[in-house]
């Protein structure tokens, strides 16, 4: 392979507080957990991980433009982002990169305003419902399509 041997995680807004709060929603486990679920998913795979959680939107499309050269995808939670903000989709788009959206919650069986995402149709991986373990599958699925793409 010869795509960076390297995944970005951004999880956005509020994500800090998983376990800490709203467990009926998203359950026990906390961000340390989930940074550690996708490291060890990408590391079985040979491929390393850079973790980031902000609680500014800048931060995040910060990080999403670093990984233009340094990461091969990016595996995005935007937390309530997803339902507001054309200024990360565009940030996703721009660098060209795979992405993957993982939510844990259903947010189809939720309230309406979670249903529209604005990173949807740049995402070539989408995730929802499934909890923490979402992210590994969404890790995972991003791999193989970066793999196939290699390939192809
Ligand atoms: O289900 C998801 O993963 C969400 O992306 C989580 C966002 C929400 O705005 C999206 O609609 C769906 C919220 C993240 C906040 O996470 C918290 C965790 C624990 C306590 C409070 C908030």
């Amino acid at each position: 392979m010869t795509f960076p041997r390297r995944l970005l995680l951004v999880n956005g807004p509020n994500l800090n507080l998983l376990g800490m709060r709203e467990a009926a929603i998203y359950g026990h486990e906390t961000l340390a957990d989930v940074e550690r679920l996708v490291t060890e998913t990408a590391a079985a795979r040979g491929v390393q991980v850079r973790a980031v959680q902000s609680n500014h939107e800048g931060v995040l499309i910060d990080s999403i433009h670093e990984a233009r050269g340094d990461c091969a995808g990016i595996v995005i939670n935007p937390g309530g982002l997803t339902h507001t903000s054309v200024s990360l989709r565009d940030a996703l788009s721009g660098v060209s990169l795979p992405v993957a959206e993982v939510h844990i919650s259903n947010v189809y069986e939720r309230e309406p305003f979670r249903h529209h995402s604005y990173v949807a149709d740049v995402a070539v991986v989408h995730v929802v419902g499934e909890g923490v373990a979402g992210y590994a599958r969404a890790t995972q699925l991003l791999l193989d399509v970066i793999a196939g793409a290699a390939d192809g």
